[in-house]
């Protein structure tokens, strides 16, 4: 259950994504309390095959072009059994409107847990939100926080 979720920064690729983002099931906002853009598949389905189902963070750019922190969960979702893999970023941002349809750019550092399935609601969302805390503190220090900089992001 939730408070057995170990997590720690584990370093990956970056893996640097550009997609535009698409409609889920409309359960991150209103479900969880935690909208997740879900970037569109085409842009991730063949590069991250061999990748691990988990909670990831990093750093995305979309909408207000401006470059975010980023808690992110690529996977089928266990607590859903959702049928179709999704790449999902929580954008430490506070947006005014909805933003589906606008172009999203990711780096993605580090790797913190595999996703898992829970026995409740409520301890999926509690996961979660320990997710965004732990993910936010760890994205500050160095190294994950030089990758703002990388070029991807300043890119035209
Ligand atoms: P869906 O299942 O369609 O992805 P969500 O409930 O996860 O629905 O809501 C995600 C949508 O909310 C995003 O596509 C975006 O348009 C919007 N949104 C608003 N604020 C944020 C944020 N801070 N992080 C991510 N998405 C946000
Ligand atoms: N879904 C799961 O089924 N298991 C998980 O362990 C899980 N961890 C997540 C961690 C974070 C930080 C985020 C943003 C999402 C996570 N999800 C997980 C996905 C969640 O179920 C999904 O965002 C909602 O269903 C909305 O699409
Ligand atoms: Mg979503």
């Amino acid at each position: 259950s939730s408070w057995m979720v170990a997590r720690r920064m584990r370093a990956i690729g970056p893996w640097r994504l550009k997609g535009n983002v698409v409609r889920g099931f409309q359960r991150g906002s209103k479900q969880l309390g935690w909208p997740t853009a879900n970037l569109d598949p085409k842009a991730f389905e063949h590069d991250l095959d061999q990748h691990a189902e988990g909670v990831y963070v990093g750093f995305a750019k979309t909408k207000d072009d401006q470059v975010h922190k980023a808690v992110l969960s690529l996977g089928w979702n266990p607590f859903y059994k959702n049928e179709q893999r999704t790449l999902e970023a929580y954008i430490d941002h506070k947006y005014d409107a909805d933003f589906y349809g606008a172009e999203m750019t990711l780096l993605v550092c580090a790797f913190v847990r595999p996703q898992q399935d829970f026995s409740s609601l409520e301890e999926l969302v509690d996961a979660i939100s320990a997710d965004i805390s732990f993910g936010l503190a760890q994205l500050d220090q160095e190294p994950w926080c030089l990758f703002r900089h990388d070029d991807i992001f300043s890119a035209t």
